[in-house]
């Protein structure tokens, strides 16, 4: 093992357990023989983050005495799941607390189950956040995580008769031992009002009296690098009503008014927004984004003045990467502040938010591209819109310099779109303020140079950047799949892969040896029955842990095609039935999982839910099937639901149609565990198999190029449809898999309407299917290709992602802290 040399005594056995017993009598005040599991859990938490919170306090002293330049990381999601085994997993010290938890007669694994997950993410680029901030720490970098604590995260999805329904995910009830309350740090947020022109100094200047004011308290967590003393911070906001304002509400006697006050103001970071639902518009949403920042803003600039430079070198020690749109105020208030309060010039200061500020895009089409109703905005931060005004005023005219009277250009890059309703265009605004701007993959990059901001890259080639995403391999392998990563650290004679995932590519040498072989499917066997154990205890279902694993979790929805997988899955089983008994023990058995939630407002994708439950129902009962084929939908997917499943697949899909996945994170993951791909080539898909050699990927259907003149085929009713598809349409209608109203599933599959092409794709499907049958049944050639994938996702790890990051956009060096100071 790979450890750091241990500087303080509080580590050992004899330590841990001190302070657990002490958490247990003075925090939680039991007795120390009576304390249940979430009890001895919350207790072990606080110990751990103890050890934490000295490391965090040494590494921002020690990034301070240096003076070092330090990167802002800005983002609405953090899905950081699960915290006390990274801790301890990171700290390097998994073997001591096994044995304090032993020699107090806890499992400390049984503890790490007590956990609730943070969910305060939605989607993908929530989770990347999570796996940046953790490559972050582990490379040392001087960085800050910045968000907002929402009360309840992502919602928690049950499923009742085969529909999905939402339920408030409190993930605070038994409290949160990771954060720190900083009552210290607060800062006045300021909405509404009006604007007035006033004359200062014999100037004219612009004035904003807003009406409403609203505090952010900070909430700190400590995220501890892998095997590093550094320890950053991820400061997330919560609100809290103004004094002021109750109190003048509470002198005059209107008590209930002042408590409404502030169950009006904590609104604010109650709830997360799901990001596929039309959240454009919610006034709420806006507050809740511009809160974020401005908070953001004024600690980052709080903690400047501390250098006593001045307020032009600010760039020389900050920069702010914003994760997608939705935190593009930021620079908005950064101007406002150093134009309103600072007295800096409009040039001035414009050019400190260029030189400050860079853009992640995770957006593929322009259709779902951030865009805020200017009357909304004009409302909730009149003064920021009018900067906005100011620097698309500034902006036009560049574009008229490049493009002399192409009134065309001025309409597709404004800021501002004019008809037919009045919007701002937020990742125009992005771009526009930003040094940089990045895509999360090369196809994606590709797609922004050339599809969706092609204009903005004419203007300004050298502000567009590729970075191709990756996943933390401490969580996804190291603490998700023990029994891989120590296989690994064997045959690669090293346990460094961990921090410098490249070394795995030297599996590939030995991938054809037979003693590496035989351990590597013992170690996904092992994984196999942990979920095949989960999925008997959640849903009473027994599944075979000899059948091929087939995976696809992810958000539900129409272009990641989990409808085109249970199409085939209906196919399939129709298929066997009709088999004689001996064609069917040439059938290779599958049980396909199933992982993910709709929108709570996608009624298709809810619908899509909806079949692939009864499908199964109606599958896991046919005794005439037996184990040749199952059909599980896990609910309630999540990170540590993730941690479970992707270490047991066999096989992952990833079949979004081309041209629509911008990257898709969880194919790195499942690659790492050795799944073999299915996929289309699309986003992550396209360097994955470049890396693993596609000949040890399974790849099919449409690519991204061909999509256009093939979805107008049908749109025209001039692509020939596959019976066997409209076979499956034909049974689902006819309610074999029961009374649900699907019809409008199925119309989107019909008439021309078929966007994402499930029906274009599907005979590819069918035929790399029947590839994947033939594969498995030769255990050499699948345990190969399952070597193999992992020895080509070196490239994925986060750590690369984060080092590009440094080098070519924040110009930010690791500092990293020796020991203590
Ligand atoms: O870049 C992270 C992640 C990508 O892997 C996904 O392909 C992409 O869909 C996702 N995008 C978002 C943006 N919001 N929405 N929807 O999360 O980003």
């Amino acid at each position: 093992h790979i450890s750091l040399p241990s500087y303080s005594p509080d580590t050992d056995v004899k330590s841990i357990e001190k302070f657990f017993v002490h958490h247990v009598e003075y925090t939680l005040a039991r007795y120390r023989g009576n304390i249940n599991q979430m009890g001895a859990y919350r207790a072990l938490a606080m110990s751990v983050r103890d050890r934490l919170i000295e490391r965090w306090k040494d590494t921002q002293l020690y990034f301070k005495k240096n003076g070092v330049k330090r990167v802002a990381y800005l983002s609405m999601e953090y899905l950081i799941g699960r915290s006390l085994q990274n801790a301890i997993v990171n700290l390097g010290l998994e073997e001591n607390f096994s044995a304090a938890m032993k020699n107090l007669g806890y499992v400390l694994e049984d503890l790490y189950e007590q956990e609730a997950d943070a969910g305060l993410g939605y989607s993908g680029l929530g989770r990347l956040a999570a796996c940046f901030m953790d490559s972050m720490a582990t490379m040392d970098y001087p960085a800050w995580g910045y968000g907002l604590r929402y009360k309840y995260g992502m919602f928690y999805q049950k499923i009742k008769n085969g529909c999905q329904f939402e339920y408030p995910d409190y993930w605070l009830e038994n409290g949160n031992p990771w954060e720190v309350e900083r009552l210290d740090i607060m800062y006045p947020i300021h909405f509404y009002g009006t604007c007035k022109m006033e004359m200062v100094d014999g100037k004219p200047h612009m004035a904003w009296y807003p009406q409403q004011k609203i505090l952010a308290v900070a909430y700190d967590t400590p995220i501890p690098g892998y095997l590093t003393y550094n320890t950053l911070n991820l400061r997330l906001w919560s609100a809290q009503p103004s004094k002021e304002f109750d109190l003048d509400q509470f002198n005059s006697g209107d008590l209930y008014s002042s408590l409404g006050d502030r169950s009006h103001a904590e609104r604010i970071t109650a709830v997360l927004y799901p990001n596929d639902s039309s959240f454009e518009g919610k006034e709420l949403r806006l507050k809740q984004q511009y809160f974020m920042v401005s908070a953001t803003v004024q600690d980052l600039l709080r903690r400047f003045r501390e250098s006593k430079r001045q307020l032009t070198d600010f760039p020389e020690l900050v920069c702010v990467q914003m994760n997608d749109s939705h935190p593009t105020l930021a620079a908005i208030e950064l101007l406002r502040i150093l134009i309103d309060v600072e007295g800096m010039s409009y040039d001035e200061s414009y050019k400190v938010i260029c030189k400050s500020f860079s853009f992640t895009n995770h957006v593929v089409a322009r259709s779902n591209l951030e865009k805020w109703s200017i009357e909304l905005m004009e409302k909730v931060l009149p003064r920021h819109m009018h900067l906005i005004y100011e620097i698309n005023h500034h902006f036009l005219q560049q574009v008229e310099k490049k493009w002399p009277n192409d009134q065309g250009k001025l309409t597709h890059m404004s800021i501002i779109e004019e008809s037919p309703e009045r919007y701002v265009r937020m990742a125009n605004l992005a771009i526009v303020i930003c040094h940089s701007v990045n895509g999360v993959t090369e196809i994606h990059s590709e797609m922004m140079r050339t599809e969706v901001f092609p204009d903005f890259f004419k203007l300004w080639p050298e502000r567009f950047l590729s970075i191709t995403n990756g996943v933390t391999p401490r969580r996804w392998m190291l603490e998700a799949n023990r029994e891989m990563s120590d296989l690994i650290t064997k045959w690669l004679r090293t346990p460094s892969w961990t921090l410098n995932l490249d070394l795995l590519s030297d599996l590939a040498r030995q991938s054809d040896v037979g003693s590496l072989q035989k351990q590597w499917s013992l170690a996904k066997h092992i994984n196999k029955e942990r979920l095949a154990g989960y999925i008997e205890k959640t849903l009473g279902l027994k599944v075979s842990p000899e059948s091929l694993f087939d995976v696809q979790i992810k958000r539900v929805h129409q272009y990641k095609r989990q409808l085109l997988n249970i199409i085939y899955v209906i196919h399939r089983y129709t298929t066997i039935k009709s088999m004689t008994i001996e064609e069917r023990r040439k059938v290779t058995p599958r049980v396909v999982i199933f992982a993910g939630k709709a929108a709570a407002n996608y009624a298709i994708a809810k619908s899509i839910i909806q079949l692939i439950n009864n499908v199964s129902v109606v599958i896991n009962n046919d005794k005439n099937i037996g184990d040749l084929l199952k059909v599980v939908f896990l609910p309630n997917y999540c990170v540590s639901l993730a941690e479970i499943i992707i270490p047991a697949a066999d096989l992952s899909q990833h079949i979004s149609t081309a041209g629509t996945e911008a990257c898709g994170t969880s194919a790195m993951k499942f690659a790492m565990n050795g799944s073999i791909i299915l996929g289309t080539m699309d986003g992550s898909i396209v360097e994955l198999s470049k890396e693993i050699g596609e000949t040890n990927v399974f790849t099919f259907g449409t690519r991204a190029y061909d999509v256009p003149s093939r979805r107008s085929a049908v749109r025209n009713g001039e692509w020939g449809v596959d019976s066997r598809f409209e076979a499956v349409l034909s049974v689902i209608e006819r309610g074999d898999f029961g009374s649900h109203d699907f019809a409008p599933l199925l119309n989107s599959l019909r008439y021309g309407n078929d966007y994402y092409l499930l029906s274009v794709d599907f005979p590819a499907y069918v035929e790399v299917q029947d590839n994947i049958d033939a594969a498995y049944k030769i255990p050499n050639l699948w345990n190969k290709k399952s070597i193999l994938s992992t020895a080509g996702s070196g490239k994925f790890s986060s750590d690369r992602s984060i080092k590009q990051y440094a080098n070519q956009i924040w110009k930010i060096k690791p500092a990293r802290r020796s020991g203590p100071i």
